[in-house]
């Protein structure tokens, strides 16, 4: 599916209340597009719930369910089991979570759900924090990022350990379709997103790059340049997984991280040191996802 051939009807529709520039916005919008009316989506507390479906209004013009935090995965399986008792198997089954109800407390319902080879699509919209609740950090953060729990000061500065990777986890688990994707890239986006939604009756998972301008303190109109850049250096590898091959759908320009960081905030205080740590691992997750294609080619 290409950009115009994308439906006018949205259903995820304007009125919501995210920020301006907010990337999990974006992204309910372009996945409704492709998703469709046939779906159902599952939520989990996270930013998009707050500004998207905070009762008694709601953006979503799909059915809508809201659970808990660490559940989503799970809840989204019991619906889509419902449904095959039904004898419906055409609807697409979707939670859309944060970064935080993925890599942390949603993980075990994710690992679940994935060696069960449930037949949902996960989306994880990942701002790289939890946001909704005040900017903390998640196991999604990366290394040096300012959170409000990795504050910046003559002890700490910023976060110090490097971003839990969620998708090689789920390719771990041998998932049969895990992918990555940014708002930087939208036809690799658009692609990712229809396949996840044709591949019927097993488990899909994908994740999204989703800036996030006060969280990031970066400016809002940066998103996509963001999200294009942070490819290029490294820090974020596009990919396909499904049925035990991957392809690596971009390689990047190894542009240093540096012109990456400077657009955020978040960054600000990084030192040469630091930046060259950062650097550092780009180039080794380059690597490593490079020596992963191979193994699965
Ligand atoms: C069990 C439980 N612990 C903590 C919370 C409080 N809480 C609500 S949303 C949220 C953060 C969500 O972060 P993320 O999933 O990354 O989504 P974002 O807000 O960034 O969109 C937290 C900690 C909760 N609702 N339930
Ligand atoms: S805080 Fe970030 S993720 Fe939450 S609505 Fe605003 S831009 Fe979006």
């Amino acid at each position: 599916m290409k950009m115009k051939d994308l439906p006018e009807e949205d259903w995820f529709v304007n009125g919501h209340t995210a920020c301006p520039g907010c990337g999990g916005a974006t992204v309910a919008k372009i996945a409704m597009k492709v998703f469709g009316p046939d779906t159902i989506t599952y939520f989990p507390a996270n930013c998009l719930l707050v500004f998207g479906g905070t009762y008694p209004l709601n953006s979503f013009k799909v059915p809508y369910l809201h659970v808990l935090f660490e559940n989503s995965a799970i809840c989204a399986a019991g619906i889509s089991r419902a449904l095959k008792r039904l004898g419906k198997t055409d609807t697409s089954v979707v939670a859309f979570a944060g970064d935080g109800g993925t890599a942390d407390i949603g993980i075990q319902a994710l690992s679940g759900a994935a060696e069960r080879n449930e037949d949902i699509i996960y989306v994880c919209y990942d701002n790289e924090a939890y946001m909704n609740t005040g900017i903390q950090r998640s196991g999604a953060t990366p290394f040096g990022a300012w959170t409000t729990t990795t504050p910046v000061g003559s002890v700490e500065a910023g976060k110090g350990e490097y971003k839990k990777d969620i998708p090689r986890i789920m390719i771990a688990h041998d998932a049969p379709y895990v992918a990555t994707a940014t708002l930087g890239f939208i036809p690799d986006l658009l692609k990712k997103l229809e396949n996840a939604k044709n591949k019927k009756g097993c488990f899909r998972y994908i994740q999204i790059y989703s800036p996030c301008p006060p969280g990031w303190r970066m400016d809002s109109s940066l998103g996509a340049k963001i999200s294009k850049m942070v490819v290029n250096t490294g820090l974020w590898t596009l990919y396909e997984f499904e049925d035990g091959k991957m392809t690596i759908n971009k390689k990047p320009k190894m542009t240093p991280v540096e012109e990456y960081t400077k657009l955020q905030g978040r960054f600000r205080h990084l030192t040469k040191e630091n930046l060259a740590t950062l650097q550092k691992y780009a180039e080794e997750k380059w690597r490593k996802d490079q020596a992963l294609a191979e193994a699965y080619s």
